[in-house]
């Protein structure tokens, strides 16, 4: 993408009305407009990042078996009466009334719609175990949106909804969300830590949200500090072990991590050495919850098990905060000089800057650089403006590239580019096919190394 060309509307004033660094940063960065209170734009900027976390949570969840779909927006309000959440759901419920007089409300979250679904096509616990989920946007009323994309009113969430014949399958499926949630926040660049916390309208006793820490985080969190050293790194899944796949969820779990909803300080005292507890706070970018039979009883949702008995299909719901994810991962990767994506969620992997627009040779061997970068699947965002390299540096710094190449006359004329990392700041001079064989080469290994293809 030409920068010339481009939709970058970047602000230079620091907005007034952003309190936190995530929020300032994506409007600097020309990311998102505000349209009303908690209801956002996604410029090209946010559009592409959004896109890139949208994808990495398609490719973990399809790889854990979760079937991806599509559910509408809005939803009659007959499903949500039969479950009883219609009166019980309140005022972040925002209703709709249609030309016919008929009820509607834009979807908070799905879990009647998906069991009105799963009851007209699901009859065997032969079609069992079934997980299908989808990536739609929701609507809640909050009382109070803020810190931008992190507490909007609509917001985009990846929801998915399991169905088992029976509790042990249904905590295997809970487990099975755990892990994949753990691999997905990791390959975002984050630490995102299981805890144990309070399971509120969705209903149910096991649930854990997953929390980054972050100074500006909503939810108060009490933990063991080496909950934070825990990875899952590169090793493999396989995902039908049920046993394999209970074990990684209670080595992730075993330590105490706990938000403010279930906090025991006498248990904390009495599991945590002094040295190890914490008490932080934290951003809840996902949320898993094991219901039984809540929606399947009231609603109908049976299957004849092996004993040739109709019995209510056991349910759990897990959901990932998926704009919310562009918020968190900039909270927790930035500087004094704007964002600092990490490499698997960049909206460009490189930026190129031209010190010298209109100076034949530069201009030439940028549009080569673009040309073998896109060829290697690299798309850059060439900075072809006619701007001081100032400028042009300050806002590749603003929007947060992990890789810059600087390309000006006198470089070339030792036939050098400028290679330059964004979170260490580290610059190299090289060939410029040397440039695009080492970026190629560093994110075919972090693509590889989180299980991607090439
Ligand atoms: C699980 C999936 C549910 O709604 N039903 C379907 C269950 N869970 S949840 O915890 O209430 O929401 C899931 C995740 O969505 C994000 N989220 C939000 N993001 C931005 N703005 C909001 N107002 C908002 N509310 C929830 C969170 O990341 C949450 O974990």
């Amino acid at each position: 993408m030409r920068l010339s060309r481009y939709f970058l509307p970047v602000l230079k004033e620091t907005p007034a009305e952003a309190q936190i660094v995530s929020h300032r940063l994506m409007l600097r960065a020309g990311m998102i407009r505000q349209q009303a209170a908690g209801i956002y734009s996604w410029l090209p900027l946010g559009w592409r990042a959004l896109r890139r976390i949208e994808q990495i949570v398609h490719e973990e969840q399809q790889r854990a078996g979760h079937i991806p779909m599509l559910m509408p927006t809005l939803q009659p309000a007959d499903l949500w009466r039969e479950s009883g959440r219609y009166d019980d759901y309140g005022q972040e419920m925002l209703r709709i009334r249609d030309r016919h007089q008929r009820d509607l409300l834009y979807g908070p979250t799905n879990e009647e719609m998906i069991t009105d679904i799963f009851r007209a096509h699901v009859e065997s616990y032969r079609q069992l175990p079934l997980t299908l989920y989808h990536i739609q946007w929701k609507f809640r009323d909050e009382v109070r949106p803020r810190f931008g994309v992190m507490r909007g009113r609509e917001f985009l969430m990846k929801d998915g909804y399991t169905f088992d014949v029976d509790r042990a399958a249904a905590l295997h499926a809970y487990n099975r969300h755990m892990v994949s949630y753990l691999r997905t926040y990791e390959r975002m660049g984050l630490t995102a830590i299981p805890m144990r916390a309070a399971s509120g309208p969705i209903g149910g006793d096991d649930t854990h949200e997953f929390l980054v820490l972050a100074q500006t985080g909503e939810s108060e969190v009490f933990y063991d500090d080496r909950v934070t050293a825990l990875k899952l790194g590169a090793r493999q899944i396989d995902y039908d072990d049920r046993a394999g796949v209970a074990a990684v969820c209670a080595e992730f779990t075993a330590l105490y991590a706990r938000t403010d909803e279930t906090h025991d300080p006498a248990v904390f005292e009495a599991q945590v050495p002094e040295a190890h507890r914490k008490v932080g706070r934290g951003i809840e970018v996902g949320q898993i919850f094991y219901f039984g039979t809540k929606y399947s009883e009231p609603m109908g949702a049976v299957v004849v098990n092996d004993r040739g008995e109709r019995v209510p299909v056991h349910m759990g719901s897990h959901g990932i905060g998926v704009s919310r994810l562009v918020g968190a991962i900039i909270e927790a990767s930035h500087d004094d000089r704007g964002i600092v994506w990490p490499e698997g969620v960049a909206p460009f992997p490189v930026g190129i800057v031209n010190l010298r627009q209109g100076d034949g040779a530069t201009d030439a061997a940028c549009a080569e650089l673009y040309a073998a970068l896109t060829e290697r699947g690299l798309e850059p965002l060439y900075d072809d403006r006619d701007e001081r390299a100032g400028a042009k540096f300050a806002t590749m710094d603003l929007i947060g590239l992990p890789w810059r190449i600087t390309v000006g006359p006198r470089g070339l004329a030792a036939g050098k580019v400028e290679l330059t990392s964004r979170r260490t700041g580290e610059s190299e001079e090289m060939g410029p096919a040397a440039a695009v064989d080492r970026l190629a080469d560093l994110f075919c290994a972090a693509g590889q190394a989180q299980g991607r293809d090439g």
